[in-house]
């Protein structure tokens, strides 16, 4: 298959694409490169070093004489969006990128109306891309599970039969989500939902826990094939901040009473999904979600197995929680579609964390750990009511 990936150059995104082509299909991938302009703008940067995204691509070609299209460009840009997808001619689509932080989307005005204006408007200039040059294209979105928030009942797989008054409707799951982030997610569910039913496309929205790791098969190959690796409290999620925090003998940061509870899904598990996604494609005019994580824990637990695993001394801190979240909630949510395709899960293991505290000592020396602690607060006050800039 013909496969576009966009934010191919992000910590999911270039795994992504180096898994799709080792399987033999044709790669291209998208990006603006804003993901590094944040790391500039934060003063942090990935823990493991990335190469540019030419060496990178220069690299598996040497490695595979595989070839990889990149497109440096902007979602945003209804131009350069048509373009690519004209000239590219996928049959797939993975779109990873968006601003994908909710820290970072809930730290002023400013960053919250980037974020929705980035998410939103890029994935309505990819529908209408795809709806104009080819409605057969298959569009495999990146979606989260944050988008349904901790109701009190079951979560289903995008979709719920609901009786009302007597009377029965298959609909949208009802979403609650926590960060101006989560809440764009939604709104692109619903424009591809509404596209998928007005004009016929096809798609399938990948409602994804938090992810952690930072291997797979292929970025291994070669230290200039390995993708990003974030810490810092913007961008670095809870398990890999933990394994960091507890390598550097530095206090594991449990926001709260840590009874949130979450999907977690390793990268290499990840990748497989969106493999599986792609050669299984949703019907003509279907809006198929499936829930994209392999196990559930709470934020308590993953502290725990942690310190468990690790082999040195190693310390739980519970600090005021920055977010407004339930702390201590009902949480079951449905996730058997991509297992029903075929996805064989890599739980987490005392042998996988083992791995992770390797890869975090040999870099050790580049975390800048005044990046650690959480400063950006949910509730509303002088500096992220207006514009911080
Ligand atoms: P990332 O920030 O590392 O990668 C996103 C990439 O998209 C970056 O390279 C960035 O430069 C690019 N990008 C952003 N806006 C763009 C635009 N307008 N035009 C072109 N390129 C643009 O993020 P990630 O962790 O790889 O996440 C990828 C996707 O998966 C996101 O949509 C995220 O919401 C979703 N997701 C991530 C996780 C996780 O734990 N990392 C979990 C669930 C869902
Ligand atoms: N948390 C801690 N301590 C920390 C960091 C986080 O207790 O040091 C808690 C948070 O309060 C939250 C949970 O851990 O309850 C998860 O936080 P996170 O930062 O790991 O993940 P989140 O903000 O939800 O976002 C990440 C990705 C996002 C993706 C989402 C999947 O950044 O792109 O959409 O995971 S999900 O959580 O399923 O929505």
């Amino acid at each position: 298959m013909r496969i576009l990936v966009l934010g191919g150059d992000g910590y999911l995104g270039w795994p992504s694409a180096l898994h799709l082509s080792a399987r033999g299909h044709d790669v291209g991938i998208a990006d603006n490169f804003v993901r590094r302009a944040y790391d500039l703008e934060l003063g942090v940067e990935s823990l493991v070093p990335i190469a540019s995204p030419t060496e990178r691509i220069r690299v598996w070609r040497e490695l595979t004489d595989r070839e990889i299209a990149l497109f440096h460009g902007d979602l945003t840009d209804a131009a350069f969006t048509h373009r690519m997808v004209e000239e590219f001619r996928p049959d797939a689509v993975v779109h990873f990128a968006e601003q994908r932080s909710a820290p970072y989307s809930m730290i002023d005005q400013h960053h919250a109306v980037y974020t929705q204006h980035n998410n939103v408007v890029g994935t309505l200039n990819l529908l209408y891309a795809i709806a104009d040059i080819n409605p057969d294209i298959h569009l495999v979105k990146l979606g989260t599970m944050g988008e349904y928030g901790t109701p009190n009942i079951d979560i289903e797989e995008g979709w719920i039969d609901i009786t009302h008054k007597g009377r029965t409707d298959r609909v949208l799951y009802p979403k609650r989500p926590g960060s101006f982030y989560h809440l764009s997610k939604v709104h692109d569910s619903h424009n591809i939902e509404f596209a998928c039913r007005i004009w016929g496309l096809r798609a399938t929205d990948l409602n994804q826990g938090v992810v952690y790791g930072q291997e797979t098969d292929e970025t291994s190959l070669d230290t200039r094939l390995a993708t990003r690796f974030d810490y810092d409290a913007v961008f670095g999620t809870v398990l890999n901040r933990m394994a960091i925090q507890a390598v550097l003998g530095e206090p594991l940061t449990v926001y709260g009473q840590g009874g949130q509870v979450r999907g977690f899904i390793n990268l290499v598990d990840t990748v497989e999904c969106i493999r599986i996604s792609c050669e299984n494609p949703a019907d003509q005019g279907e809006f198929r979600v499936f829930n994209q994580f392999t196990e559930q824990m709470s934020v308590r637990d993953i502290a725990e197995t942690v310190c468990r695993v690790y082999p040195g001394r190693c310390r739980v801190e519970m600090i005021d929680n920055p977010r407004v979240e339930a702390e201590d909630h009902y949480y079951r949510a449905a996730h058997t579609g991509l297992l029903e395709l075929g996805l064989m899960p890599h739980l987490l293991s005392d042998t996988l964390l083992g791995s992770m505290f390797g890869i975090i000592d040999r870099h050790r020396d580049r975390v800048n750990l005044d990046a650690l602690l959480p400063e950006v607060r949910w509730r509303k006050t002088a500096a992220n009511l207006v514009s911080g800039r």
